[in-house]
């Protein structure tokens, strides 16, 4: 199977618990190689635009809210398979449901602060990927 590209971010819950590189360390050993990183501290305005598809949901201002709260590492992720690799390796969304050795098991608080993000589709991985990079910041 071909190298698939996604995108991941490690949210603010966890790089404000200093664990960026903790989760980064379990993305590599999971087969997949970082790419593109950079540390954004997201606008409401970014973090909405990112989040546009949960526009309508009840949880939408809290997650915006968290979002904008701190640090976030934004990625882009390669390897076999990565879109359906990473979200193995984050774990469910809500950390109670999550896989033992899972992102999101490990490290996760609560359903709000689940210490990660990754795209759920080809689509959305190549949409996210080009809100927060530039073809020339990626070297794969
Ligand atoms: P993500 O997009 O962040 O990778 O997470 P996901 O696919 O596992 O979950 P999704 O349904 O896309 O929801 C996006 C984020 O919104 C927050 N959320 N809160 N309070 C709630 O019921 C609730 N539901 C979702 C989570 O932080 C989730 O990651
Ligand atoms: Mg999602």
């Amino acid at each position: 199977m071909a190298l698939e590209r996604t995108f991941s971010m490690i949210k603010p819950d966890a790089t404000r618990r200093n664990l960026t590189g903790a989760i980064t360390r379990m993305l590599e050993e999971a087969g997949l190689r970082v790419i593109a990183s950079r540390r954004v501290w997201m606008s409401r305005r970014e973090a909405e635009g990112f989040y546009a598809v949960h526009k309508e949901r009840p949880f939408f201002g809290e997650l915006v809210d968290s979002m904008s709260s701190g640090p976030t590492i934004v990625q882009v992720l390669e390897g076999e398979n990565a879109i359906a690799r990473n979200r193995e390796v984050m774990g469910a969304t809500n950390p109670a449901n999550a896989a033992e050795d899972t992102i999101r098991k490990v490290h996760a608080l609560s359903i709000g602060e689940n210490s990660v993000h990754g795209s759920d589709a080809p689509e959305t991985a190549a949409q996210e990927i080009k809100y927060w990079f530039s073809d020339t910041e990626i070297v794969g």
